[in-house]
């Protein structure tokens, strides 16, 4: 006999493990755990599994995040000549506010665990690939 089971995830539930038990007169069986991975969309910037609209503006370093419940954020970080590469780099679900500066190929990233990162990778002219 076949049968599912749905179950709903959020971001939060991101690396969680599960097992199914199973049980019937005959006894239990339980399945080897397995890891659940919730992967955020592009700019779902609270992590509540939905995509925010959001612009950056390069002249003023302004991130300008709306949100579903339609409550705006201004978040200043990054200026001109950058270019914005939100994504979620620690993990947590949530995308995080981040720049790369092709004059000397340094990314910088607002992780909501970490804190800010400042990274060297890549060189002048270069492009980032997340985008
Ligand atoms: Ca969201
Ligand atoms: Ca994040």
């Amino acid at each position: 006999m076949a049968s599912s089971l749905a179950v709903t995830a959020t971001a939060a539930d991101n690396g969680r493990q599960f097992r199914a038990v199973f049980t019937n007169p005959a006894g239990t069986a339980i399945t080897p755990a397995a890891r659940l991975v919730v992967r955020a969309t592009t700019a779902d910037f609270d992590g509540d599994g939905t995509t925010e609209v959001a612009v950056f503006r390069p002249s003023a370093g302004a991130w300008y995040i709306r949100f579903s419940a339609g409550v705006e954020q201004v978040v200043l970080y990054g200026g001109a000549g950058d270019v914005p590469v939100p994504a979620d780099y620690e993990g947590d679900g949530r995308t995080d506010v981040a720049v790369f500066r092709p004059s000397n190929g340094t990314w910088y990233l607002v992780t909501a665990l970490a804190g800010e990162w400042v990274i060297v990778y890549g060189g002048s002219g270069d492009l980032p690939v997340v985008r």
